[in-house]
């Protein structure tokens, strides 16, 4: 059976984690949180010591998962998308949440000030969503509003209608 790949992104702190393991268990997709794979496979090139983390291998994350999303059937997590080969993807879901929620949800995880200015920032000035729509066809990228627990049931709703329509196109 053919299955669509979907990408979540949006500033850290948004809701793709927590929408992307909801929607797998729900949809039986894979999850993939290109974060935690390039940390297990230390897929990393260089550091970067404004921020104070390690530097993404791109190359590397893309060799590394490429097999996977040719097969089909997965929800891919992470706060970039330039770099995904534009052929991964069925449809590109932007997660955006509120300025004075996000500060909420990073100050919890103890981001100090440079790195929570920055993804405020990050957030207000939509860098994700316009490197998504410089990515990927305008069409198939979509902007989800992630502020409350209510809105993530309505996005899991939203994409698993989604999801069985695909399936349906694809599949008959
Ligand atoms: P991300 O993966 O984008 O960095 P996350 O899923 O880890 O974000 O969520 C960050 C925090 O916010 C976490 O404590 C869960 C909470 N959260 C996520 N989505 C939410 C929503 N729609 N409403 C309220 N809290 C949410």
């Amino acid at each position: 059976m053919l299955l669509p790949n979907i990408l979540l992104t949006g500033t850290p702190g948004v809701g793709k984690t927590t929408l992307g393991k909801e929607l797998a268990s729900r949809s039986g997709l894979k999850y993939i949180n290109v974060g935690d794979l390039a940390k297990e496979g230390q897929l990393y090139d260089g550091y970067d010591e404004e921020y104070d983390c390690p530097m993404l291998d791109e190359d590397r994350v893309v060799d590394e998962l490429d097999n996977q999303m040719t097969e089909g059937g997965v929800i891919v997590d992470y706060h970039g998308c330039d770099f995904f080969p534009e052929r991964w993807f069925h449809v590109v879901f932007v997660l955006r949440t509120n300025t004075s929620e996000l500060y909420k949800r990073l100050e919890t995880r103890g981001y100090n000030e440079k790195k929570l200015k920055d993804n405020i920032e990050c957030e207000i000035f939509q860098v994700l969503y316009e490197e998504a729509t410089a990515s990927y066809k305008e069409e198939i990228v979509h902007q989800l509003s992630s502020n409350n627990p209510e809105e993530l049931e309505s996005n899991v709703n939203q994409i698993l209608k989604w999801i069985e329509q695909w399936v349906k196109v694809h599949n008959s």
